[in-house]
């Protein structure tokens, strides 16, 4: 992560895998279930998605999110940036 997004916006992973978040500069980022669309954050958590409830990660710092048990689609934002959101898609 950078100061306002992920430096990818998806990746893929396998059943039972976590992934972890590293940020890059000092600028703190919260995480969590859910997206940004058109400016607007919206809280939401798929069925089969790991429970990531505002998640901090520090500046120069790291974190790990999952396992992801379930295949499938999952998103995550920061609750601080707008626009900044991941795609996690487990196979
Ligand atoms: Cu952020």
């Amino acid at each position: 992560m950078n100061d306002t997004q992920f430096v990818q916006s998806s990746i893929t992973i396998h059943k039972g895998e976590s992934i972890t978040l590293v940020s890059t500069t000092f600028t703190p980022h919260i995480i969590a279930n859910g997206t940004w669309d058109n400016g607007q954050a919206k809280a939401a958590k798929e069925s089969g998605a790991p429970e990531v409830k505002s998640v901090q990660i520090n500046g120069n710092s790291s974190g790990s999110i999952g396992p992801f048990t379930t295949a499938g689609t999952f998103k995550l934002y920061c609750t601080i940036h707008s626009g900044m959101n991941l795609t996690v898609i487990v196979q």
